[in-house]
């Protein structure tokens, strides 16, 4: 017979016969917060002393094993006992142990594992070190355990980058022992110590098996580091998860183990962990809609169509076929579709050169696109999404053939990046199944997916846009209706000055190091380069408007890469940006007939000419309602223009430098350049 006693609100222990069962219950994820660790202190001490207990399995309730440390608690102090008390009593038990993973055992959650004999998983568990996600190094024995167990080569990967791995690879690598299916699991692994205590019964903690550890080789080692450190951007939790195996392998396990939870508390308080923080907690709240009940029943989309077949319609088209979703795009012009198609071909054929795709997973990925001349292959999607040309008449026409021919309760979404969601939606009998679902380029890199809720668009519309978005490996960012949304409206609002710190004596590649030393991946005139000067150039042209140098670019067919010159010279078959003396003699010229004085801009005045006026532009879209959130702002500008994580995007930003800087430094450069600064033309 099994009993249960409760320990604290978290924490219960189960006894069967010799066995204890330490269950921890917080959902949703099994965070390990104070009440949590304090609950598995006392299971820990209260099974030691137990002499009818010979062994302990340690097992999760809910969805999941514990995913990790609990990120809501590290702005506060560490409240006893800390984590590596726990997991150090729990290694210290003396009697055999045994963790049974499902879901996933990330961060803390790992580190507890390893504090315990033996590890069991379900097929499907995942076990990561995030931490450097969040910019610190695992703090409770990861770095130093981990290796101990499987190496320090193959432990590399896992602290550096954060990627989990599956329970398959795991077991490969001995850091599970055994695999066991969901419904059996915890039956498995009370049946597994079991034949442990017959086969003698003495505990063997990770901290004795230094078999591993001492095979890493230490040439291979520095040279995978080097690799995977020089990937992971400025990320100084990385570099410092290397320093961490190093100790791991060179010195004494306390002494490895001591210097990790210093490491883990100095990045831990730095503005990059805060930052990084802020990120993840962010993306959690934009799966929220405001005004939207959570639990409304989403739509089901089991098939997706996509009109145009230009290079937004393929990405587009790319990103669902990639999730598994048949996808159908249509393009009337039969030679624009042979195009789209070729396109499909080279980029799924890139993927395989570089190794991330097999020729296998490239057919499947086109098979499941198919090509279509004709609105009748349209009318069975779930949701179709409208990527076509940036003109409204155009779009209201597709909409009203949409209206006819889409069955009842499909999603008609529009790519739009500027124009207004509710004109487009009048042109149907349904404005209630329409919405923008705003993809940025290349569609099915960028992870940003807007998605814009016109006046009349229903809720259950917007919820499933945005389950599919997350679906697909999106991060969805819902937005109101105003021009250019929320991230083109303050792109322009950049646009304007970085266009005048050329005229006013800046080099585009001054502008663009002041960009990359930032922490950008590429600044602002290598971007338009690559995205094509031409595309905003004929949307002002529609509009009437014109902007200085940018027109006269075009003018003389710089549209960059694509034409070989733009703000940088391209030479052939090549995307490397070499100043090009022609346009400093053109921008020159230009100042000159305009009448403006050139000097020495210093990368100071850069950021904050281009920078300040977007935070501006942010915060006035907050105050309308356009954003719901300052942090749906950030994933925005991380997550479709690449503002670096780091700095937590630049709402964050603009906090972390202190909003009264910035409005003095609008302030100045209004006074200084004569110009509304607080208004950029866009
Ligand atoms: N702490 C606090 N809350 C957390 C959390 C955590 N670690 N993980 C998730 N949540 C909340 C999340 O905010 C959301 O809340 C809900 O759980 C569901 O999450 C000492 C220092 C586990 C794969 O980095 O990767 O251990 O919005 O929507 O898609 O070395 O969450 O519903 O109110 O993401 O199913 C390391 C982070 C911590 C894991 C689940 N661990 N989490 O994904 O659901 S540092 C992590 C995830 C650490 C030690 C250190 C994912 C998930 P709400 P969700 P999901």
């Amino acid at each position: 017979m099994r009993t249960t006693t409760g320990i604290n609100s978290r924490v219960a222990i189960e006894r069967e016969a010799n066995v204890g069962i330490v269950w921890i219950d917080n959902p949703p994820v099994n965070a390990l917060n104070t009440e949590v660790r304090a609950g598995l202190w006392s299971a820990v001490e209260s099974l030691r002393q137990d002499v009818g207990i010979e062994a302990i399995v340690l097992a999760c309730r809910g969805r999941t094993f514990v995913a990790g440390a609990d990120i809501g608690e590290f702005a506060l102090p560490a409240k006893e006992p800390t984590l590596p008390v726990v997991i150090a009593a729990l290694e210290a038990i003396g009697k055999p142990t045994i963790a049974v993973i499902h879901g996933t055992a990330f961060g803390g959650g790992l580190e507890l594992t390893l504090g315990c004999d033996y590890r069991i998983a379900t097929p499907d568990a995942r076990l990561g070190l995030p931490e450097v996600r969040l910019g610190f190094i695992p703090g409770a024995g990861g770095t130093v355990r981990l290796p101990y167990l499987i190496g320090g080569l193959a432990a590399l990967p896992m602290v550096v980058t954060g990627q989990p791995i599956s329970s398959d690879e795991a077991l490969a690598l001995g850091l599970v022992d055994a695999i066991a299916a969901a419904d059996t699991l915890v039956e498995d692994a009370i049946a597994f110590i079991r034949r442990v205590l017959v086969g003698g019964g003495k505990p063997c903690p990770v901290r004795e098996r230094r078999e591993q550890i001492g095979k890493t080789d230490p040439t291979l080692f520095e040279q995978e580091a080097a690799l995977l450190t020089s990937r992971s951007g400025s990320l100084v939790a990385a570099s410092a998860g290397v320093e961490a195996l190093r100790n791991a392998i060179a010195l004494p396990f306390d002494e490895a183990l001591n210097i990790e939870r210093e490491t883990f508390e100095t990045l831990k308080a730095s503005e990059q962990s805060k930052a990084l923080r802020h990120v993840f907690f962010a993306e959690r709240a934009a799966a929220k809609v405001e005004g939207v009940d959570h639990d409304v029943p989403v739509r089901p989309v089991e098939s997706v169509g996509i009109v145009g077949g230009g290079t937004m319609g393929t990405g587009i088209a790319m990103a669902f076929a990639n999730a598994g979703l048949p996808v159908v795009l249509l393009d009337l012009n039969a030679a624009a579709l042979a195009q789209a198609r070729a396109r499909l071909d080279q980029n799924y054929q890139a993927s395989v050169t570089r190794g991330s795709l097999t020729e296998a997973q490239k057919r499947e990925r086109l098979d499941r696109i198919s090509l279509s001349v004709t609105y009748d292959a349209l009318s069975t999607c779930d949701l179709v999404i409208e990527a076509a040309f940036e003109d409204m008449d155009v779009k209201k026409e597709i909409f009203s053939k949409l209206d006819r021919i889409a069955k009842p309760g499909a999603i008609l979404a529009t790519n739009t990046s500027y124009l207004d969601v509710n004109e487009i939606a009048s042109a149907t009998e349904r404005p209630g199944d329409v919405a923008g679902a705003h993809f940025f380029s290349p569609a099915n890199v960028m992870k940003l997916m807007e998605i814009v809720r016109g006046a009349r668009t229903a809720p259950d519309v917007l919820m499933t846009l945005v389950e599919l978005g997350r679906k697909i490996g999106k991060v969805p960012v819902v937005v109101g209706v105003c021009r250019g949304f929320v991230g083109n409206r303050m792109l322009a609002a950049r646009g304007a000055e970085s266009m005048n710190l050329l005229l006013e004596g800046a080099s585009p590649q001054e502008v663009d190091k002041a960009f990359t030393s930032f922490g950008w991946p590429m600044g602002p005139f290598e971007m338009q380069d690559l995205a094509g000067l031409d595309i905003s150039w004929r949307n002002r042209k529609a509009l009437g408007q014109t902007l200085p140098l940018a027109d006269d670019l075009c003018e003389l067919g710089r549209f960059g890469q694509k034409t070989g010159r733009g703000y940088y010279l391209y030479e052939a078959g090549s995307r490397v940006p070499k100043p090009d003396p022609e346009l400093a003699t053109l921008i020159e010229t230009k100042s000159k007939d305009m009448g403006i004085a050139r000097r020495r801009i210093d990368p100071e005045e850069i950021i904050e000419r281009t920078l300040y006026p977007m935070i501006n532009e942010g915060v006035r879209i907050l105050k309308e309602g356009i954003a719901s959130r300052s942090s749906d702002i950030d994933l925005i500008w991380i997550h479709g223009y690449g503002f670096p994580v780091a700095k937590g995007g630049p709402m964050f930003w603009a906090e972390t430098e202190g909003m009264s800087k910035i409005v003095v430094g609008l302030r100045h450069w209004h006074k200084k350049t004569g110009r509304d600064i607080f208004r950029p033309a866009s």
